[in-house]
């Protein structure tokens, strides 16, 4: 192709952004707006599958059936919006094994928040009400996403998400009107998981790489520091009802911006648990690699069997 019909393919495309029209699979596209796509869902299906490990950890020890049965089908739905997730990265030409490997050789990334380890119950209150919180906020944002078939697997993993972070802002509700010891171990929990979440929404826009083409885009609808400002004005005044402390000593409610102003994130500890050094980093990849070479004899039985079921249809066509 020359470089002017490049170069029309490119207006028209970036006309199109324009106009918010989606962009699907078989148009047209600038070889960076594919990267930059396959980089980001995969790294969001990534993150999917990889946060049902906390969570797994504690549904043989959830303290009720209700809880239990509420628990399993919210890890479910994680494992189902990694693979919409999978499938939408696979409609820009990358297969599933190279993103498996990807995520196995530690080339891709996923989110940081899944490297902190589920030490007690109420951090599975913890992780609903403020992990899928966090998740929800940037999540709405992405179901305006320019590209088509990420746009769409967001509008139904938000409806999920609403219904996970009700479950966990339900079981803090619960440990918060219990005995004191329930309290603290709700309190505790909060402590664990606060910083985490907002690191969650990356590196402050001035430190993301990414953010500014994104926005161009229309890959990404907020910035990183926008959608954290949102989720701590959001999820202050929760913390309120449930009569617990957010840890941070700076944060103050400005009535001038009509938000609330926080402290700083340790951003060396962002950096850190991002780059493999985090408290679970290992634990998880070993889980991951090691649940893929167990269920090898599983892939190979499924395409034994495609196979010959479609021997047998050729078969019976002749
Ligand atoms: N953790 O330029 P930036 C869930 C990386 S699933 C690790 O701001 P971008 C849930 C970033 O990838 C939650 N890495 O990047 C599941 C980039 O590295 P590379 C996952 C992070 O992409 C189960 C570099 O830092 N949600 O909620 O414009 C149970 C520079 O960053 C993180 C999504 O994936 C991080 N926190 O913005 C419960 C949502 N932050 O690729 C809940 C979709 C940044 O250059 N993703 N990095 O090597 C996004 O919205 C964006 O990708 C991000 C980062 C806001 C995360």
């Amino acid at each position: 192709m020359s470089e002017k019909e490049v170069k029309n393919l490119e207006a028209i495309f970036e006309a199109r952004i324009a106009r918010d029209e989606k962009i699907e699979p078989k148009d047209w596209m600038p070889e960076k707006y594919r990267q930059t796509h396959i980089r980001q869902i995969s790294q969001h299906a990534h993150s999917e599958i990889v946060g049902m490990l906390p969570e797994g950890n504690w549904i043989t020890r959830a303290p009720s059936l209700r809880r239990k049965a509420a628990l399993l089908a919210k890890v479910q739905d994680e494992a189902g919006h990694g693979l919409y997730l999978y499938s939408a990265t696979e409609t820009l030409g990358i297969s599933r094994e190279e993103l498996f490997d990807q995520l196995h050789s530690g080339k891709a990334k996923y989110s940081s928040i899944f490297n902190y380890p589920s030490v007690t119950w109420a951090d599975i209150g913890a992780i609903g009400w403020l992990v899928d919180g966090a998740a929800i906020i940037n999540q709405v944002a992405l179901c305006t996403t320019s590209f088509g078939p990420y746009a769409r697997a967001m509008v139904r993993i938000c409806k999920e998400e609403s219904f996970h972070q009700r479950q966990g802002y339900e079981i803090m509700l619960t440990l918060c009107n219990g005995t004191p010891e329930q309290k603290a171990m709700a309190q505790d929990a909060l402590n664990r998981w606060w910083w985490p979440s907002l690191m969650m929404f990356g590196p402050r826009d001035a430190d993301s790489p990414h953010t500014e083409q994104s926005m161009k885009w229309k890959l990404k609808r907020k910035t990183n520091d926008e959608l954290r400002q949102q989720f701590v004005d959001q999820t202050v005044p929760q913390a309120d009802i449930l009569g617990i402390t957010v840890p941070d000593p700076d944060l103050k409610f400005n009535p001038e911006t009509g938000h609330y102003d926080f402290g700083e994130i340790d951003w060396d500890e962002f950096w850190q648990v991002v780059k493999g050094h985090g408290p679970c980093n290992k634990e998880r990849m070993e889980a991951r690699v090691g649940a893929w070479e167990r269920g090898s004899w599983v892939r190979e039985a499924a395409m034994a069997y495609a196979e010959k079921q479609a021997k047998k249809k050729v078969a019976k066509a002749s």
